[in-house]
């Protein structure tokens, strides 16, 4: 079973407003509001492509609610999460035409030591149980930098694959453990390496030290420009299919889950880059945040260039 961990859940608002520009005012008629944070869209969308996910992470207040009630409906989602104090966060995405994207993201709440204590005695709990650990998202205040460089050794130590979505600190200490898949997009991986990029060649270098970690796939994220994977000596550039985008909040998210259902179910690597491309793609052209349409995925596939 794919175990997720959002350490930060969300409630995500997305809003629809075509001509957004700051300091106006709009009217919107078309929004939603999803389970979000980047652990549950990687759960909703891992479950949509057929497996058996358990949620973990934090929860608090009437969002933490929110989100449980939310889970409840996902078919193949079961959720174990902490309940602690501080109320769970809002992030807003505010879509415009053609698919660009303005989020406001809230810190969230502050998690007290008793409640971290309680997750990560909850977290060794479940290590055990999951066949691929994926902790996607930003960490709560409260929480020390390091604690998915804690989070990842206790699943080494089983043996379990962990794979890392996060950025800033956080992602820069994670990395020191030596996670199974990073998947940082480009400025997350410029902020790791000190230095702007310039060209492919160089973000594949860049990726390389990043790789010196003990990484064994290194997934740098291009959005609609596709991706460059890095496993052992052998560099992947995937392209992907020209889309019409609708709301590409999520995506990175889909293609994370893409590849924890590739490796858990032992596809090759091609097929599993494939799997990944498809469903981040498949998701852009969704209006809900981290959602999929399968048959939509499979199509992609067929579609999705790797050399
Ligand atoms: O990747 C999209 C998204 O999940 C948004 O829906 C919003 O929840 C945001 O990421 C949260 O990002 P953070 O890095 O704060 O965990």
């Amino acid at each position: 079973m794919i175990t997720t961990i959002t350490l930060n859940p969300s409630v995500d608002r997305s809003y629809m407003i075509d001509d957004f520009e700051a300091g106006q005012i709009f009217r919107t008629s078309s929004y939603g509001a999803t389970a979000g944070g980047k652990g549950l869209n990687v759960t909703r969308v891992a479950s949509a492509l057929g497996e058996k996910v358990l949620a973990t992470g934090l929860l608090g207040g009437k969002s933490g609610e929110f989100i449980e009630a939310e889970l409840d409906k996902v078919e193949g989602v079961s959720h174990d999460f902490v309940k602690i104090e501080g109320e769970t966060r809002s992030c807003i995405a505010i879509v415009s035409a053609g698919g660009g994207q303005t989020e406001i993201l809230e810190s969230g709440p502050t998690v007290s030591e008793r409640d971290l204590e309680r997750f990560l005695t909850h977290y060794k709990s479940l290590v055990e149980k999951s066949s691929i650990i994926v902790a996607s998202g930003s960490i709560l205040a409260g929480m020390p930098k390091t604690i998915y460089t804690d989070l990842i050794k206790m699943a080494k130590e089983q043996n379990v694959p962990f794979l890392l979505d996060t950025s800033g600190i956080a992602l820069q200490e994670g990395i020191k453990a030596g996670p199974t898949l990073v998947k940082p997009n480009l400025e997350e991986l410029e902020a790791y390496v000190g230095r702007k990029l310039v060209n492919e060649a160089d973000v594949v270098r860049a990726g390389k030290q990043l790789a010196e970690n003990g990484i064994v796939y290194v997934v740098i994220s291009l959005g609609g420009e596709g991706s460059i994977v890095i496993h052992h000596n052998n560099v992947y550039r995937v392209r992907l299919p020209k889309v019409e985008v609708i709301n590409p909040v999520g995506s990175g998210d889909s293609m994370v889950a893409g590849f924890a259902v590739g490796l858990a179910r032992n596809y090759d690597l091609i097929q599993t880059i494939k799997l990944a491309s498809a469903s981040g793609t498949a998701n852009a052209v969704e209006q809900s945040t981290g959602s999929i349409n399968l048959e939509k995925v499979q199509e992609l596939m067929a579609q999705i260039v790797v050399e």
